[in-house]
């Protein structure tokens, strides 16, 4: 008898096995993947330009970033010196596995404590495709709206952490912090949230801070299982 599986099962399922892979691969490594996501344009690339200034020469931090077009946010984190490669997608509106499988390729040989992945503008597609990260990042601006979270669960409930951003344009759109944050705790009671500005570099600490806690824990996590 053959059984009919919807094609979108299908895909998602092939993804979950690369993706699990890539889990296997990233935790051999002693790497910690973060995989952020957000609607276009909500400051992705500008808040890890932000981040990578930060690091020293010595970390040992990558950036994959996708886009379905051009390679614009490649050049602009190349300028920090950490490998960084562009996926682009085409018309594809998510980062999959495979996509991550094969960028990894070249740095097969390549120390990377910290991988960062820039998925596509989209707050809706990128939530269902795991990349085998270790937490999904959710970036919400001030301009977007406090219901986002209500209108999108699905990208609120699975991450880790939602980052607001820009609140130095809170004084100029009509956007309650306030609300923002209980939306998102309506559909994740335990979500992270930090607000930052890349424009003033207010709350940048915070996320430093965040970044540096949950690579202490992977690096605890890791040493008990001997890799
Ligand atoms: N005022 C203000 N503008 C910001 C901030 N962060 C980013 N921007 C601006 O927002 C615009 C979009 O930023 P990007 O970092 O390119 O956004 P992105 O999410 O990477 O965009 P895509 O990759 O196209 O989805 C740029 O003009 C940034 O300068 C911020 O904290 N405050
Ligand atoms: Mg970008």
């Amino acid at each position: 008898m053959t059984t009919v599986v919807p094609v979108e099962k299908k895909v998602l399922s092939e993804n979950q096995r690369i993706a699990e892979e890539l889990r296997q691969g990233y935790a051999k490594r002693g790497t910690l993947c973060l995989n952020i996501i957000s609607s276009p344009g909500s400051g992705k690339t500008t808040l890890l330009e932000n981040t990578l200034a930060g690091f020293s020469k010595q970390d040992k931090v990558a950036v994959l970033t996708g886009d379905l077009q051009t390679e614009n946010d490649a050049r602009r984190l190349a300028r920090y010196g950490f490998p960084v490669q562009q996926i682009v997608t085409g018309t594809v509106c998510h980062l999959d596995g495979r996509m991550i499988e094969r960028a990894l390729q070249p740095w097969s040989s390549t120390e990377i404590h910290l991988l960062f992945i820039e998925n596509v503008g989209n707050l809706v597609c990128p939530s269902s495709y795991d990349l085998g990260e270790e937490a999904k990042i959710v970036v919400l601006s001030v301009t977007e709206g406090e219901d986002k979270p209500l209108k999108y669960p699905s990208i609120f409930s699975k991450a880790a952490l939602m980052i607001l951003t820009k609140i130095d344009l809170l004084p100029y759109v009509p956007f309650s912090l306030e609300q923002a944050k209980a939306n998102a705790r309506q559909v994740h009671p335990g979500i992270e949230i930090i607000e930052v500005s890349c424009l003033t570099g207010e709350g940048l600490d915070r996320w430093q801070q965040w970044l540096a806690h949950r690579r202490a824990t992977a690096g605890q996590r890791m040493a008990c299982a001997g890799i």
